[in-house]
């Protein structure tokens, strides 16, 4: 039997066509764990998990946009990762650079436009030119924003915001008691992305259960959504139940329903 008649027979919806097309995230966040993983238990190369990451980041980047989700952020690289080999950390500094050089015809056929949020002045030249070089070629896209976390770690971006408050404060451009959710969020590496700064869910892969310093302030009311596939096997299905489990949760923000 094909899947289509097995829809009608079983009167059972495929995780796609149980999807509510009102009721899409508009922002969704996503830690893209499990890549070293992945390899290993195919025996390759921890890089080998991290290149078939980055194909598995067009996947979903596409599955997005079509789904009509306007804004996707992605945790490519922490803070944290400097502490790994050296050769990983080069290879994964010349990610970047091959995932515009590979994809940047999508990415203006879809029209997506592209963000990369975090210190982004320590990294490699070549790393910060592929940046740079892709938000300014898709700076006019009016599609979903794909806004990648790059050497980006929150309580870095906290504690930025909070010395730019002071500063702020004592210069007098604001005043003390203007500091409230909506000026810090403003302060924040997303403030750029107003309404939509923070994510009404995030995703981690690869069965980890942690938030691990990504954005700590935004997540305050954000569904949280645990998947045991590693990054490179998050295909659009399991990416569709994540979003189905979305929907089904009551949304409280503490008060009343
Ligand atoms: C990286 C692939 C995805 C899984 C996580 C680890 C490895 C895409 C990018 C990227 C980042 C910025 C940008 C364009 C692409 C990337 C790193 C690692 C460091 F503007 N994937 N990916 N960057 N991985």
């Amino acid at each position: 039997m094909k899947l289509e008649e097995y829809v009608v027979f079983t009167n059972k919806k495929t995780d796609a066509q149980q999807l509510d097309p009102t009721n899409i995230p508009n922002h969704v966040a996503i830690i893209m764990d499990g890549n070293g993983r992945w390899a290993k238990k195919r025996l390759m190369p921890r890089i080998a998990g991290h290149k078939a990451g980055m194909e598995n980041v067009k996947t979903i980047t596409k599955t997005a946009s079509r789904m009509g989700v306007k804004v996707l952020t992605l945790y490519a690289f922490s803070t944290e990762n400097w502490k790994r080999p050296n050769d990983e950390v080069n290879f994964l500094m010349q990610l970047p650079v091959d995932f515009f050089d590979t994809f940047m015809p999508e990415l203006i056929a879809e029209n997506v436009r592209v963000k990369v949020m975090g210190n982004i002045q320590e990294l490699p030249e070549k790393t910060q030119k592929a940046a740079n070089n892709a938000m300014a070629d898709t700076a006019d896209n009016t599609g979903m924003i794909l806004n990648f976390a790059l050497n980006y770690g929150s309580r870095d971006e906290i504690q930025q915001a909070v010395k730019q408050i002071a500063k702020d404060a004592v210069n007098g451009t604001i005043e003390v008691d203007a500091i409230g959710d909506a000026l810090i969020s403003d302060y924040l590496m997303t403030g750029f992305l107003g309404e939509y700064a923070d994510p009404e869910l995030l995703i981690r892969t690869s069965g980890e259960e942690r938030i691990s310093n990504f954005l700590l302030w935004q997540i305050a009311y954000s569904e949280l959504v645990f998947v045991d596939e590693f990054w490179p096997d998050f295909t659009p299905a399991v990416f569709e139940r994540s979003i189905g489990a979305y929907q089904k949760r009551n949304r409280r923000f503490g008060g009343l329903k």
